[in-house]
């Protein structure tokens, strides 16, 4: 996953229960991070250019998440 141009692309993902997945930040001088609203305000660390963060996805569903420093930012991790 990328995160460019203050977007996550893409913004849609599929992955299989027990999947990791890992978003690297392409910007070249923005931070981002990955919030999941629906687990609490989860949140990654801040990403500065060229830092990754991942985590794993054990049980099957739908995962919608935004940027912290940018709400507008949003997309979703579907765990089939
Ligand atoms: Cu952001």
């Amino acid at each position: 996953m990328a995160i460019a141009s203050y977007r996550f692309e893409p913004a849609e993902i599929r992955v299989k229960a027990g999947d990791t997945v890992r978003w690297i930040n392409r910007e070249k001088r923005t931070s981002h991070s990955v919030v999941f609203p629906e687990e609490g305000g989860r949140e990654s660390e801040r990403m500065f250019p060229d830092e990754s963060w991942e985590r794993s996805f054990a049980v099957p569903g739908r995962y919608p998440y935004s940027c912290g420093p940018h709400p507008e930012m949003k997309g979703i991790v579907v765990v089939e």
